[in-house]
C-alpha cells in the first residue's frame, strides 16, 4: 500500500471503523465522549487536550478547568487512548534552575515529540493571553521555557520538526478577550528560544461562513506526500454567539507558510448534544491528532462544548481527496 503520512508507525491508534453508509470524511467515535463533567476531584470540564503515545500506552495534556472556574494543564496516561487516568494536581513547572515557576492560567495545550524532548504549547498568560511553553523528556519534571511570542497570541503549534534547519511555530495574533478577529501566522527559530521571519500563512473568510470571523491552528501538522495537513478551527459569529467548527488545509512541505490546499468546507461543526450544549455551546476544537501510516488512519482529538473531550476518526487519503476536491482559494 502507498503510505500518505510519512512518521512513525502507530498499529494500536485508537480506532473505530467507519458506520455504514456513513457519508462524511470524518466520523464520531460511538463512545463519545471520552471524558465527562467532574473528572477529578478539583476538576469541573476536562478537554481542549492533547494525546501521545509513550511507551506501551498513551499520555496527555490536558486542559482542566477548575472548580473556581479557571484553567490549568494537568497530565494524564491511558492503556488504549480513550480511557484516561488524569492527575489531580496541575503540572508543576519549573525553570532551567530547578526553580518552581507556576503558571497563572493555562489552556488549549499541544504537545509533539521533536527530538529527544516532548514540547507543549498553551495559551498562557504574560500580562494577557500568549502563548506558553515548555518540556520534558519524562512526563516527571516539566520545564517551563521563555514565552516565544509577545502577546496577545494564541493557538501556538510547533511541526514536528525542523524545515530548512529552522523549528517552526503557527500562532495567531489576538487581543486580551474573546478576540473577533484572528488569521494564522508562522514564525520559525535556530533553538527554540529565538523566533522570528514571521509570516502570513492564512486568513479568515472565503464563500463560507463557519470560518469568517477567525480561524486557529489545531494539532501538530502531519507530514504527507501531499505537503503538511493541518486541521485548524474557524469560527463563525451568529446571533447566539460564536460557533467553534473544524476544517483542514493542506501547506507546503518545504515552505509551511504557503498554501497548497484548502478545504472550504468544514469537516466537523457541533451537531452530537455533547457539543451542542455544556458550559460554552457549539464549540468543536481540535488540539491533537494520532496518526499511522501504515494503515493511514487518523484520530482526532477535541473539546465539545469547553465541557468535554471526544474523538473523531478518518483516513488521510479521503481527507486530503475531500481537501482538494472543495479546494477555495482564501487570503
Ligand atoms: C477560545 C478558547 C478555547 C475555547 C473557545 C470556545 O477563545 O478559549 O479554549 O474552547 O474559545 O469557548
Amino acid at each position: 500500500m502507498k503510505k500518505t503520512i510519512i512518521g512513525q508507525s502507530l498499529p494500536n491508534i485508537p480506532w473505530e471503523d467507519k458506520p455504514d453508509r456513513h457519508k462524511e470524511v470524518l466520523w464520531r467515535y460511538s463512545g463519545n465522549p471520552v471524558i465527562g463533567w467532574n473528572p477529578t476531584p478539583s476538576t469541573a470540564r476536562i478537554f481542549n487536550s492533547a494525546v501521545l503515545p509513550y511507551k506501551e500506552g498513551f499520555v496527555g495534556v490536558f486542559r482542566a478547568d477548575h472548580k473556581n472556574g479557571r484553567a490549568f494543564l494537568h497530565f494524564g496516561r491511558s492503556k488504549d487512548g480513550f480511557r484516561f487516568e488524569i492527575d489531580d494536581d496541575t503540572i508543576p513547572w519549573k525553570d532551567e534552575n530547578e526553580i518552581p515557576r507556576p503558571v497563572s492560567y493555562a489552556y488549549d495545550p499541544r504537545l509533539v515529540r521533536i527530538d529527544d524532548w516532548y514540547y507543549v504549547t498553551w495559551c498562557d498568560d504574560m500580562h494577557g493571553a500568549s502563548i506558553g511553553m515548555g518540556r520534558t523528556k519524562d512526563f516527571k519534571t516539566w520545564y517551563r521555557m521563555p514565552n516565544p511570542l509577545m502577546p496577545f497570541n494564541r493557538n501556538g503549534v510547533l511541526f514536528p520538526k525542523k524545515i530548512n534547519g529552522m523549528y517552526q511555530l503557527l500562532s495567531r495574533p489576538s487581543d486580551s478577550g474573546h478576540t473577533p478577529f484572528g488569521d494564522i501566522f508562522i514564525s520559525e527559530s535556530p533553538d527554540m528560544i529565538f523566533w522570528g521571519n514571521h509570516r502570513y500563512v492564512m486568513g479568515k473568510g472565503g464563500r463560507g461562513w463557519w470560518q469568517g470571523t477567525k480561524i486557529g491552528a489545531g494539532p501538530v501538522p502531519i507530514e504527507t506526500t501531499e505537503g503538511w495537513l493541518l486541521f485548524y478551527h474557524g469560527v463563525s459569529f451568529t446571533c447566539n454567539g460564536f460557533v467553534y467548527s473544524f476544517g483542514a488545509v493542506i501547506l507546503d512541505i518545504s515552505e509551511p507558510h504557503k498554501v497548497r490546499y484548502r478545504c472550504g468546507n468544514y469537516l466537523l461543526t457541533p451537531e452530537m448534544p455533547y457539543e451542542t450544549s455544556g458550559f460554552v455551546p457549539n464549540v468543536v476544537f481540535p488540539c491533537q491528532n494520532l496518526y499511522d501510516p501504515d494503515s493511514g488512519r487518523i484520530a482526532i482529538y477535541y473539546g465539545a462544548a469547553d465541557t468535554y473531550t471526544a474523538i473523531a476518526f478518518g483516513y488521510a487519503d479521503e481527507i486530503i481527496s475531500y481537501i482538494k476536491d472543495h479546494h477555495e482559494d482564501i487570503k
